[in-house]
């Protein structure tokens, strides 16, 4: 590789910093302190986060009308979010994160049989006047959503839904062009190339 040209590539690496950090934890082995390793599971949703890993804060609000406040959330690929699960109802709420579809059918398992023993690191069960959290790492691009699954409360509208942005795929720097891809969530620079002026 011509010695200009390996140069170009460490400068294209470094411009890249911000999406390399936010990806490696894809890369790791995932042991997070304090969370049953068994729960640790790579969701399309996403997975665990750590809480040392936690770059911002989202409070969520659950009332007894059966909505979230807000209902939407905005993230991006790579982001580990502490979410605040707020009950401010009389009644238990939870929060469930998942693909639209995953949280259809948890629903109707739900409805099947309301005793269900159900809990992961997705989920936040939060009694009234409580205050729950989830912390999660967002390493998959989608759009995805959050419901609360007590029997009756999906079916009443108590749901949102959840972007969660992937960087774009061509950059310049300079002399070089590369294009990059999300493959299974990570962040792979698939071709770069020489700009001939
Ligand atoms: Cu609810």
């Amino acid at each position: 590789m011509p010695h200009s040209l390996t140069i170009k590539l460490i400068a294209a690496c470094a411009m890249l910093h911000w999406a390399t950090a936010s990806f490696s934890h894809e890369n790791h082995v995932r042991n997070p302190v304090g969370s049953n390793a068994m729960n640790v599971e790579q969701k399309d949703w996403g997975i665990a986060g750590e809480a040392q890993a936690v770059q911002r804060t989202l409070t969520i609000r659950m009332r007894d009308n059966m909505r979230f406040t807000p209902a939407h959330l905005e993230v991006k690929q790579g982001e580990t979010v502490r979410l605040i699960v707020n009950n401010s109802g009389k009644l238990l709420h939870e929060l469930v994160i998942g693909s639209p579809q995953a949280l259809a059918e948890h629903a109707e398992q739900m409805l099947k049989f309301p005793t269900m023993e159900h809990g992961s690191p997705d989920m936040a069960h939060v009694a009234a006047r409580k205050t729950g959290e989830i912390v999660w790492h967002f390493n998959r691009a989608g759009d995805f959503a959050f419901a609360c699954l007590i029997p009756g409360h999906y079916q009443a509208g108590m749901t949102g839904t959840i972007r969660v942005s992937a960087p774009s795929g061509d950059m310049t720097d300079g002399e070089v062009r590369f294009r990059a891809e999300q493959i299974k969530g990570a962040f792979v620079v698939m071709s770069i190339e020489k700009i001939t002026p």
